[in-house]
């Protein structure tokens, strides 16, 4: 049985996250990788601070188990949630998509975890030296806004910059990639894309199925223009935004803004998966079905487990 510091310090039966997707993670979700085992994360990334506080409230009905939430630091109401996680008395804190400095000393001192996504070693000593419990080193095989490292080459970096634990993230979708992470030096491993067609996610039928029919080359990378680079499956919507971006003559940047605005959500939400923006990692192409969040987790601990066989006192 996998057990590391990860599950222990935070009363799960497994060490893994959800990662907390924008217009994905709500409280359904969260609830059910918690009361799968794991720890479920809502995201606050398109909420404010009062429907921040509603989907945690949710969410406790929805569970007793430990749970978490993601602040994606680009958001507009990156305040307000910042000081509904202290009210809601939330266990646990991820943060995404910027450098969490200025809210960690009042995070830590109201008791929660906070555990930064980083996408580089420097952000990594820096989250350590600002009190993370951990980090979770993302590299750019994940879907939604990526950084320039693989995880291949992030994880260990991060693992020898710092003394505090280090969850992978970013390609992990089954049990070999768990096994891997653990070689790797991880103590714990975040999973987005797999989550998806979790039987406990509420995203669209149709988001769900781009997700299981979509092929190894079917992601890309737009947005870096913008200074946004995000992962997501190629459809038509990309193809328009990739048109403008290429061409800085004809289109501005304010024009290639709006044309991203919304289309996460009418993807996740509507189902428009054609018009829409469909975030996804580079695993989209493993994730065959659907399926509860606990079989998710069982699948990939228990194949990580007979991959692992002899190698497991590395992991401890
Ligand atoms: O944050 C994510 N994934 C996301 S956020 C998102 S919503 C969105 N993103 C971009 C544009 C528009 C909407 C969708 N997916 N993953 C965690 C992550 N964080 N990946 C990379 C980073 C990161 C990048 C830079 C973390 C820190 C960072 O610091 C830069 C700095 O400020 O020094």
């Amino acid at each position: 049985m996998i057990s590391t510091v990860i599950d222990q310090e935070l009363g799960l039966e497994f060490p893994i996250f959800q990662g907390g997707m924008a217009w994905v993670a709500d409280a359904s979700l969260a609830a059910g990788v918690s009361n799968a085992g794991g720890l479920g994360i809502i995201a606050a990334m398109n909420s404010n601070g009062e429907q921040l506080r509603a989907e945690i409230r949710k969410c406790k009905q929805m569970t007793d188990k430990v749970f978490g939430v993601n602040i994606m630091l680009m958001s507009p109401f990156v305040e307000e949630v910042a000081k509904v996680v202290a009210e809601e008395k939330v266990k646990v804190v991820t943060t995404g998509a910027g450098n969490p400095g200025k809210y960690m000393k009042a995070w830590t001192e109201s008791g929660i975890k906070v555990i930064p996504v980083v996408p580089s070693v420097a952000l990594a000593k820096m989250a350590q030296r600002n009190g993370a419990f951990a980090v979770i080193a993302e590299g750019g095989e994940s879907g939604g806004h990526v950084g320039e490292l693989t995880t291949m080459a992030l994880v260990p970096q991060v693992v020898d910059a710092v003394d505090i634990p280090v969850i992978a993230a970013g390609g992990i979708a089954d049990g070999r990639q768990v096994a891997a992470a653990f070689m790797l030096g991880a103590v714990g491993i975040q999973v987005g894309t797999r989550f998806l067609v979790a039987e406990e996610c509420t995203i669209s039928q149709e988001y769900k199925n781009k997700i299981i029919k979509a092929k190894d080359i079917d992601t890309v990378v737009t947005g870096k223009r913008l200074g946004h680079p995000v992962r997501s499956i190629k459809n038509s919507f990309v193809r328009e935004y990739q048109k403008c971006e290429y061409d800085r003559s004809s289109c501005d940047d304010e024009t290639l803004e709006q044309m991203a605005a919304g289309k996460l959500r009418i993807a996740a939400r509507e189902g428009d998966v054609s018009n829409g923006c469909v975030l996804a990692g580079q695993v989209a192409s493993m994730v065959k079905k659907e399926q509860p969040a606990r079989e998710i987790i069982e699948e990939m601990f228990v194949q990580a487990e007979e991959v692992l066989g002899g190698a497991l006192k590395w992991v401890k």
